[in-house]
């Protein structure tokens, strides 16, 4: 089936080995080494991408708009089948596509210091930044309220009415926690309804893999662009925070061990502002802290939201894993909360600044 896969895009299989790749929970990716040039191939989970089309569409559009006002940057594309597709679609409805694999480039899963924090921020800001003037509209919107946390409150509130008893009943604190944390969910409303924010193309899924280095720890591009669609600054920035700030992630067990590195923060801060900073407005600067807890908090409701659906979304690994994920992140948005007025004296002498 591979095989057919690989010689829809014109690879000869024989010449290629092909291995799982990367740590995503939901597009499965490999990687086909061999030849002299290596590919990342990727199956679309068409569960969530309920329309691949789209994601083609979006990424040709970029593409064009990257090559003739930024040939430099290295835009990773889908590369053409020998039939013309950006997505070759297997007798049983699975949809795949090939990248190239950029040469002496590596992902990393876990930031290991300010550098790789900082890289990454800029990488985040600069493709937004780079965007200011491509028409963020003429994008479809390929997972539609991906990031709207209200439509994300509604579907916990169906789940509680539909869960099973023993499911309500062990994830009865953390239901409580989503009413613990309510403001937040008020300010967003009101942030959203105002129009306070402008539309931007935002990368909407800003974690540590999703951007390429070199072996000098620079930051190359921005990889995984499946969720390039319009959207607001706090989608990148508060996922930022909710994914860079502790040495654990979401998948830690031991919650002793999250904790908030405002080291990381700083970088964070000055990396996203090094070219966003000359185009956010002030209220966006304003909101700039608030987005990690806006982030924070709408996957802590996914996540329990998906174990009273009885894991329908997220893929789990043992039983109860999405309620420990949302425990992990309510207690990372605990701790954001304490670290609060710290971060708006870094925010403050973060700005301007070169790491
Ligand atoms: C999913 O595929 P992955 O692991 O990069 C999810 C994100 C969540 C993340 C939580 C399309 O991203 O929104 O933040 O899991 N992507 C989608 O780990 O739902
Ligand atoms: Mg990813």
């Amino acid at each position: 089936m591979l095989n057919k896969i690989l010689v829809a895009f014109g690879l000869k299989p024989s010449q290629y080995t092909v291995q799982p790749f990367g740590s995503g929970l939901i597009n499965y990716t490999l990687k086909v080494s061999g030849n002299g040039q290596d590919y990342i191939l990727q199956r679309i989970n068409v569960n969530v991408f309920k329309a691949p089309d789209q994601i083609a569409g979006n990424l040709t559009l970029l593409q064009s708009y990257f090559n003739s006002t930024y040939p430099d940057y290295n835009f990773v594309a889908p590369l053409p089948s020998l039939t013309g597709d950006y997505l070759v679609k297997t007798d049983k409805g699975e949809y795949y596509r090939l990248f190239p694999f950029v040469k002496g480039s590596r992902t990393v899963d876990f930031i290991s210091d300010n550098k790789e924090a900082f890289e990454a921020a800029r990488q985040f800001g600069k493709f937004t930044c780079m965007l200011k003037d491509f028409d963020a509209n003429q994008l479809k919107y390929t997972l539609t309220d991906f990031h709207n946390l209200k439509l994300r409150f509604d579907q916990f509130k169906t789940a509680c009415q539909n869960a099973r008893e023993e499911n309500l009943m062990e994830a009865a604190q953390e239901v409580k926690e989503v009413y613990n944390h309510y403001t937040i969910l008020q300010q967003y409303n009101q942030l959203i309804t105002n129009n306070q924010v402008p539309v931007r193309v935002i990368h909407h899924d800003t974690k540590i893999n999703n951007i390429l280095f070199d072996d000098k720890q620079n930051g190359l591009c921005v990889i995984d662009l499946d969720t390039v669609m319009p959207g607001y600054f706090f989608s990148d920035v508060g996922d930022m925070m909710r994914t860079y700030l502790s040495p654990v992630n979401e998948e830690e067990q031991d919650f002793s061990k999250i904790q908030i590195r405002e080291d990381i923060f700083m970088a964070v801060c000055k990396g996203y502002m090094a070219d966003m900073g000359k185009i956010l407005t002030e209220t966006e600067k304003q909101y700039f802290i608030f987005s990690g807890k806006l982030m924070i908090y709408m996957q802590a409701i996914r996540f329990l939201t998906d174990f009273l659906n009885n894991d329908i979304y997220y893929e789990t690994k043992y039983p109860g894993h999405n309620l420990v994920r949302a425990k992990n992140q309510f207690d990372l948005l605990n701790k954001y909360l304490n670290s609060e007025k710290q971060f708006e004296l870094l925010f403050a002498k973060a700005q301007g600044n070169s790491l």
